[in-house]
């Protein structure tokens, strides 16, 4: 193991205000300053969760304001844009996903992309409820509106998972492209992407290069080409999740997003506790929770002591050592052995007990994986929200003790290397996006854990 960081997190949490507060638009907040000039779904569910440390309302306007654009299908956009972005700052843009002009489901104004990203938000909402409690009785009653109004678009968009996202009734939620993940380039999509072919694509000009200092921080031309044609496919089936079913090359059971699924599921019971749901909605997610929890247990895989992916089209599971591996950890609810069999991968040469590790936090895949790249994106480096997912999960499995080791060594990693996207894992080099808006709630959330 490394020794300890130099870096004090001292500061960290100023310097982490002033991000968010450069990259706020008022009633949301870029991803970062220029790579992402838009509001995503997952970034403003963490951007929310920092907030709430700082300013409860503002926190709640930009779950309002992402929400405001569900789908009439209950789907929430993985990307809401934002008119008054520069032109050609980012591809694709509102015209290439012509959302609303193929799909009657989907708003119009703003522009929506045809996707959808893991479901943070149930878990942000209960925070900002969590955050205003303990305050004076106005604040507490501006929370427990935001509450009663966000629980049914949070009900709406779980049921369009559990749902549309499952016709087999599996537990678990199918992603038709990288993108929904959160994870892109991950070597998890490695093997379904090598079996679909690119066909006529309408050209195209990346814009993302431009914000990095060097292309190999992003996703290769090759990799965009396929995520692109998946667009294309969605576009010409108009984004109909049956018509989606029946011809997409792309149906992934994606761990990680299921998992998340459980988490805010738990999330959505607590505040339709709060709220005074009907006890029928409370059963239904009591049941979401537990089948979901069940579905993970089956594609456990006990030689690599990880959850997998399963890839529908193939019919098999995705063997690829990531950190989306541990998603039973965070949906919870685990027996001794199965907890102990995590604990032992996340500490192993695998991930955080990697002897090159410039700080002990899980890089994104395994360095013993064959699809390993330590600067390239989601093919290794390390990313503070993968941490603050872990962290969280630790915390709530009952292992405070190695929940702080990894609260200590994130923010180490942050004091010394500022708000980046990601980190090289073995030299800790800040990459990606500069003042990574997530980054910096996460920091918060940390910070605040750590005061009590
Ligand atoms: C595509 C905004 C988003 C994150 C994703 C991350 C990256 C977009 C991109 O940036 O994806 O959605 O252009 O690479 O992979 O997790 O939400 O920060």
């Amino acid at each position: 193991m490394p020794g300890p960081a130099r870096g004090k997190p001292t500061g960290v949490k100023p310097q982490a205000a002033g991000v968010l507060r450069r990259n706020d638009l008022e009633s949301w907040t870029k991803p970062g300053p220029s790579l992402y000039p838009h509001q995503w779904s997952w970034d403003s569910a963490f951007i929310a969760l920092g907030l709430a440390h700082l300013d409860n309302r503002r926190a709640a306007r930009e779950l309002e304001t992402l929400f405001a654009s569900q789908w009439a299908t209950g789907k929430v956009p993985h990307i809401v844009f934002n008119p008054d972005a520069p032109p050609q700052s980012y591809f694709p843009d509102e015209e290439r996903w012509s959302s609303a002009a193929l799909s009657k489901d989907a708003p119009s104004s703003p522009h929506t992309s045809g996707l959808c990203q893991p479901p943070i938000h149930a878990i942000a909402v209960l925070r900002i409820w969590q955050t205003a409690r303990g305050k004076d009785e106005r604040r507490i009653e501006l929370a427990r509106s935001f509450l009663r109004d966000s629980y049914p678009r949070l009900l709406a968009w779980h049921l369009y998972l559990t749902t549309a996202r499952d016709p087999e009734g599996s537990g678990l939620v199918t992603v038709y492209h990288p993108w929904e993940s959160g994870t892109d380039n991950s070597p998890r999509w490695d093997a379904t992407l090598e079996g679909i072919e690119v066909g006529e694509l309408p050209p195209y000009t990346r814009h993302d290069l431009k914000h990095v200092s060097d292309p190999s921080h992003r996703p290769s031309d090759e990799e965009y080409d396929l995520y692109l044609w998946l667009l294309e496919l969605l576009k010409e089936a108009r984004y109909d999740e049956a018509t989606i079913y029946e011809s997409h090359p792309f149906l992934v059971k994606d761990v990680l997003f299921s998992a998340i699924l459980v988490a805010a599921n738990e999330a959505l019971l607590e505040i339709a506790e709060a709220v005074g749901a009907p006890d029928d909605e409370r059963t239904l997610i009591e049941g979401w929770v537990e089948r979901g929890r069940e579905s993970l247990d089956e594609r456990w895989d006990p030689e690599l002591r990880l959850c997998l992916d399963y890839d529908l089209r193939a019919g098999e599971s995705v063997r690829v050592r990531t950190v989306a591996g541990f998603a039973p950890l965070i949906a919870g609810g685990l027996g001794e052995e199965r907890l102990a069999d995590l604990l032992g991968t996340l500490d192993s040469l695998s991930f955080c007990g990697n002897p090159r590790l410039r700080w002990p936090v899980p890089p994104s895949t395994s360095p013993e994986e064959p699809g390993f790249h330590p600067r390239s994106y989601w093919r290794g480096p390390t990313w503070p929200v993968a941490n603050w997912l872990l962290w969280w999960a630790l915390v709530r499995v009952g292992k405070p003790e190695r929940a702080e080791g990894l609260r200590q060594a994130s923010l180490e990693q942050l004091a010394s290397g500022g708000f980046a996207e990601y980190f090289e894992p073995f030299t800790g080099e800040p990459l990606g996006s500069p003042d990574q808006s997530w980054t910096a709630a996460v920091a918060l959330d940390f910070l605040a854990a750590g005061s009590g």
